[in-house]
């Protein structure tokens, strides 16, 4: 059954990340009433705060875009503030939509809630199935408890709580730093800065080998939408491109897009992470969604908007 979403009230948490920014301008189509909610009024990680924002501003559906995120280094890193921050955001909004009863709730997930080795395409059904890659499971763990706590208020309370697992994700908003960011906002700053001041060669980390899926933000939202109107299970449902490529494909690409014509190394001391990632979105096709952005298209949208946003002073080389 569709869920219709005009004249109601959606509150798009995390409206100020990239995804959140994303889906806040795809639902201006929507004749919807978009809540969001800044850092300073509200403290997600803080249960009381979550639950007096939700009863105030009575909100009909919720997106959880709201996440603690970061790449394959940040994960490595900061094991504990990517579980407990991510475990809190995720328990607060859902019991708080609980308690109000919100009609719809869909939370964001990730790729990297599936196995290591899990087969690819990577299927919905593979959550649980084996061990995690090491790097990302503190996350891994945290948005896999997302997905069971919406299975588990719609079996316990019949509330129509989804939760959708984007693959790799990147575009215009993205998080750019070379130590903490993905790797798409990381190359595309450390190419742009190699051509700059003319280096002969630039060093990518890991084996070059590991394969990935990427889908830009703006195709991510028009899916998410889609999702929030047509999709009502309890399962996950995949949202990726179909398409995968190398790291050191990828390297290549982005090289040819910001005009660098050096030597690119590859330094394997740097984890790899999973071998290869590509999720199996058959299910999302089902419902008559397709991603319309290139690879190619999205990355060079990506890089003039950072170029833009060096200027506009929105980002810094560091
Ligand atoms: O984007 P990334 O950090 O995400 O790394 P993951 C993808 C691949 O790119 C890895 C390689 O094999 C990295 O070793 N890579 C090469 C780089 N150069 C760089 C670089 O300069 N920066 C980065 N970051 N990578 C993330 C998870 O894993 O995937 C998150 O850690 C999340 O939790 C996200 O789930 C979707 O795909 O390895």
């Amino acid at each position: 059954m569709t869920y219709s979403l005009k004249g109601k009230k959606i509150w798009v948490a995390g409206h100020t990340g990239m995804v959140g920014k994303a889906v806040t301008k795809h639902l201006i189509n929507e004749s919807c009433d978009v809540l969001t909610c800044n850092r300073a009024e509200i403290d997600l990680r803080r249960q009381h705060e979550v639950e007096c924002w939700i009863n105030e501003n009575s909100p009909d559906a919720i997106i959880i875009a709201a996440a603690t995120v970061g790449g394959i280094n940040a994960n490595k890193s900061y094991p504990a503030k990517f579980l407990y921050d991510n475990l809190m955001i995720e328990t607060n909004i859902i019991h708080g939509a609980h308690k109000a009863d919100v009609t719809k709730l869909m939370m964001l997930g990730s790729s990297c809630i599936y196995p290591k080795y899990a087969p690819q395409p990577i299927s919905e059904y593979d959550m649980l199935s084996g061990p995690l890659e090491t790097t990302n499971r503190w996350y891994a763990i945290a948005k896999i408890s997302g997905v069971m706590l919406c299975q588990a208020y719609r079996e316990e309370y019949g509330h129509n709580f989804i939760s959708a697992m984007p693959t790799n994700l990147y575009g215009p908003g993205d998080l750019f730093n070379t130590d903490t960011s993905h790797v798409i906002p990381a190359l595309l700053m450390r190419f742009n800065e190699a051509k700059k001041t003319d280096q002969k060669s630039i060093t990518v980390w890991g084996s070059g080998k590991p394969r990935r899926e990427f889908l830009h933000c703006d195709d991510l939202a028009d899916a998410l939408i889609h999702t929030l109107k047509y999709y009502s299970d309890s399962e996950p449902l995949n949202i990726g491109s179909g398409l995968d490529i190398t790291i050191a494909e990828l390297a290549y690409l982005i090289a040819d897009i910001v005009g660098f014509e050096g030597e690119i190394l590859f330094d394997s001391s740097m984890p790899d992470g999973t071998p290869k990632k590509l999720l199996n979105s058959q299910r999302l096709s089902q419902t008559g969604w397709h991603p319309k952005i290139s690879l190619r298209d999205g990355l060079l949208d990506t890089f003039l908007w950072y170029q833009k946003a060096l200027i506009d002073g929105i980002v810094r080389i560091k």
